[in-house]
C-alpha cells in the first residue's frame, strides 16, 4: 500500500524522515518529495510550505502524481479546546475553513456553493488512531479543526472560530488537505499536537514548543504506520 505523510514545515516531518533513515528525494513544482519504504509499505513524505494553497498542492501531487492510497498529515496546531495543553494530541473529526467568506450572498460561513462547511476525515484511519492511542496509554482527542491562511494569535478571532464552528484547534492546512482529498476520494487523516493556544503569547509559545510537539504528532503517526503495515 501506498502512504503519504505529509506536514506543512520541515520541522514537522523531520522526525519521521530521521526514524526512516534511508529514502530517495524526488523535485516536483518547487518541493521535495522523499519515497522511502517502511515494512510492506510504500510512504512518499513532503512537507508542502505553510497554508492552503500550497497544502493542497502538495496533498494532490501526492496523490495524483505519486498514486498515494491514504494521507497522513502530521504538525501542530494552536489549541481553541481549553483541555488541550502543549503536546496533547488532537485528531480531526472533521475540518472546516474558517476564513471562507461569502455570507454577503447568504451563504454560512466556510460554505461555497458545491462545496461543504466540514470535511469527515475517515473512520477507519480514526479507529486505527484510537487504538494506537490505547496502546501508548496517551490521551488524544478527537474533535473539529478549523484552517484558515492566517497564524492567529489573537483571543477574539479564536473565540469567534470556537463560537462560528465548534472547532477543538486550528491551524492553515488540514481543511484544503481534507478538500483535496475528499475530492480525489482518498482516506485521510489530520494529526495535530499543540503548540500555542492562538492567543497573543501564540507566536512565542509555537517558537518554543514547534519541535517538541511536532516529535510528538509524528512518532504517534509512526505507531499508526506499524497497524497499516501489518493489516
Ligand atoms: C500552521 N501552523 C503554524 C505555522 C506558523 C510561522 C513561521 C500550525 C499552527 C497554527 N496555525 C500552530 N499554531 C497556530 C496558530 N495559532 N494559528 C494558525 O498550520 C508559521
Amino acid at each position: 500500500m501506498k502512504i503519504a505523510i505529509m506536514g506543512a514545515m520541515v520541522e514537522e516531518i523531520e522526525p519521521l524522515l530521521k526514524f526512516l533513515g534511508d529514502y530517495e528525494t524526488i523535485k516536483v513544482a518547487g518541493n521535495t518529495y522523499y519515497k522511502a519504504t517502511y515494512k510492506d509499505l510504500e510512504l512518499i513524505i513532503a512537507y508542502s510550505k505553510i497554508g492552503k494553497v500550497f497544502a493542497s498542492l502538495t496533498a494532490s501531487t501526492m496523490i495524483e502524481k505519486f498514486g498515494a492510497e491514504k494521507l497522513l498529515f502530521s504538525g501542530v496546531a494552536g489549541a481553541i479546546n481549553p483541555k488541550l495543553k502543549i503536546g496533547d494530541l488532537i485528531a480531526a473529526t472533521s475540518l472546516c475553513q474558517h476564513d471562507l467568506d461569502i455570507t454577503a450572498f447568504g451563504h454560512p460561513f466556510g460554505y461555497v456553493p458545491e462545496g461543504k462547511v466540514f470535511i469527515q476525515s475517515d473512520k477507519t484511519l480514526l479507529g486505527i488512531a484510537k487504538e494506537v492511542a490505547s496502546d501508548l496509554d496517551r490521551e488524544l482527542l478527537e474533535g473539529i479543526i478549523a484552517t484558515g491562511d492566517q497564524f492567529v494569535a489573537d483571543e477574539s478571532r479564536k473565540n469567534w472560530i470556537s463560537d462560528t464552528f465548534g472547532a477543538d484547534a486550528l491551524e492553515m492546512e488540514g481543511a484544503s488537505v481534507a478538500v483535496v482529498c475528499d475530492a480525489l476520494e482518498v482516506p485521510f487523516f489530520i494529526l495535530r499536537a499543540i503548540s500555542d493556544s492562538a492567543d497573543m503569547d501564540a507566536g512565542f509559545s509555537f517558537e518554543e514548543f514547534l519541535e517538541t510537539s511536532a516529535k510528538e504528532s509524528a512518532d504517534f503517526v509512526i505507531c499508526m504506520l506499524d497497524k497499516l503495515a501489518t493489516k
